[in-house]
């Protein structure tokens, strides 16, 4: 009887034993630390686009600041590869969640919201954020004075939320900015009356040079951190936390926040970039860079929406009623959404649906470029073949020639002729549009002035100077095609 319940009772303690590992167990997985090893072949960061002097161009035009190097001194030193992107702030976020990026670092507050769908490193920067105002107002001393002002704030941040929430009690107007250097740029020319920025954002802008001043005590928010999606990649935590906690022992922390916070100005010997000459030395190689880039993304789409909107353009005419209403229906569709509306979708949207389809900010700018000049091409290609006298076709059928043979050798070559002036003009509206791609974060013409203006303030010699580049090329592109279409004539 009692060896009986001395079996039961070890039974039971064992069952209970095992119990207990099997609850603990989570745990004890959790609390192991997650080895610090690449899983992949190269990780792509997200960052801010203007945020000095947590990431912003130098003089050189290199990504430099305290996120950029704690990332590259971090990764060097457990052997991890890193894409960096500099996007700006809300698409670095959009892109991290869609899985474009594998993590974030541009100077992300740590909240409770974003730890909804971010899992966030330890915290490295301690921050608050502050108001800005012209250094020559006088009139705006206490948020109460911002009653009926424009107040700038950029989109996504916590400044934005501050901003939002206050409205009502303070009574002012918000704008939105999608990067910081064009906020910044509205409160020189007087568009805002104030603006929201963190506070060593702001500050060193005015270091800088940057003509503001700040009215009232910064609001301290917390702290900035490094973050992937939640769930994905906790080696890159894992190293993060690992790793800076090596860069505060050894004093490279300190040395990295002290190189960007300084104050300083920063200066290049002998090139002044408030001169047309200085800016243009210092410069050229980025605006070419630039240039390059829009002209590729304009060529590529071209030619791929010429095939398409070719063939679209033809099964409008086709005597197949099914091809007729196809065509219709793709073009009033492509044609009736704005051309920006189509690249956030291909680039934003359908990688959350879909996670196969995702693509690089320039491979979605070249696809919306492409679909959307494609409904013109194929409308210029419909109104081209429509302008040939109906007669001829029934002309050349009534002689026994087929459908296709006549379109060849008869109507086509005589379409073709007319829509020649119209294809250019098309030329000229894709290149112009690449611009709006911009918005992906892609560093075309456009977007290479607005990092050069973030850096040195000069909007009008910068944006001057890519008017100017736009116009020779576009100039240069109409002449050549004019010259085509002579001989072609
Ligand atoms: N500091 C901002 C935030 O956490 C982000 C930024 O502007 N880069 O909302």
């Amino acid at each position: 009887m009692k060896e009986k319940i001395r079996k039961k009772c070890t039974l039971l303690t064992g069952f209970i034993g095992l119990f207990i590992t099997l609850l603990m167990l989570p745990n004890a997985v959790k609390a192991q630390d997650v080895a610090i090893k690449p899983q992949k072949d190269v990780y792509t960061i997200a960052f801010d686009s203007t945020y000095a002097p947590f990431e912003f161009q130098d003089v050189n035009g290199e990504y430099v600041g305290i996120d950029v190097d704690l990332i590259d001194a971090i990764t060097n030193m457990y052997g991890f590869k890193v894409n960096k992107i500099f996007p700006g702030f809300q698409a670095a976020v959009d892109q991290t969640l869609a899985g474009q990026a594998d993590g974030i670092m541009a100077g992300m507050s740590i909240t409770d919201e974003r730890k909804k769908v971010f899992d966030f490193a330890d915290p490295y920067f301690e921050t608050g954020i502050q108001m800005a105002v012209r250094a020559d107002n006088v009139s705006i001393q206490k948020l109460e004075d911002l009653k009926g002002l424009r107040v700038g704030v950029k989109n996504g941040t916590i400044a934005q939320q501050w901003i939002t929430d206050n409205q009502e009690k303070y009574g002012y107007t918000v704008k939105t900015f999608d990067d910081g250097s064009a906020m910044y740029d509205a409160l020189e020319i007087k568009d805002i009356q104030a603006f929201m920025d963190a506070s060593e954002v702001l500050n060193y802008a005015i270091a800088q040079g940057r003509d503001f001043k700040t009215p009232f005590d910064n609001i301290p928010v917390g702290s900035y951190g490094f973050a992937v999606k939640k769930g994905t990649h906790p080696e890159l935590i894992a190293m993060f936390n690992s790793g800076l906690k090596k860069l505060k022992a050894s004093g490279e922390y300190d040395r990295i926040v002290a190189k960007y916070m300084g104050g300083k100005k920063e200066v290049k010997k002998g090139v002044d970039e408030s001169t047309f000459s200085g800016l243009i030395t210092n410069n050229w190689k980025q605006l070419f860079d630039g240039l390059w880039k829009t002209i590729l993304m304009a060529l590529i789409s071209f030619s791929l929406a010429m095939v398409l909107g070719t063939l679209i353009g033809l099964l409008s005419v086709a005597p197949s009623k099914a091809a007729r209403i196809f065509s219709t229906v793709y073009v009033d569709i492509i044609r009736g959404l704005p051309l920006m509306v189509l690249a956030f979708f291909l680039f934003y949207a359908l990688p959350q649906a879909f996670p196969l389809l995702k693509m690089s900010d320039l491979v979605a700018g070249v696809l919306a470029l492409t679909l959307n000049a494609s409904a013109y091409i194929a409308e210029i290609v419909r109104g081209g073949i429509s302008a040939v006298p109906k007669g001829q076709m029934e002309a050349s059928r009534s002689l026994g020639l087929s459908y296709s043979h006549t379109m060849q050798k008869i109507i086509l070559p005589q379409a073709i002729k007319i829509m020649i002036p119209s294809f250019v003009n098309q030329f000229v509206i894709s290149l112009k549009d690449t611009t709006i791609i911009s918005v992906l974060g892609v560093i075309e013409l456009l977007q290479t002035g607005k990092i050069i203006v973030a850096r040195n303030f000069q909007s009008f010699k910068v944006y001057l100077i890519i008017g100017i580049m736009y116009l020779i090329v576009i100039t240069a592109l109409t002449k050549l095609s004019k010259v085509l279409e002579k001989k072609v004539a």
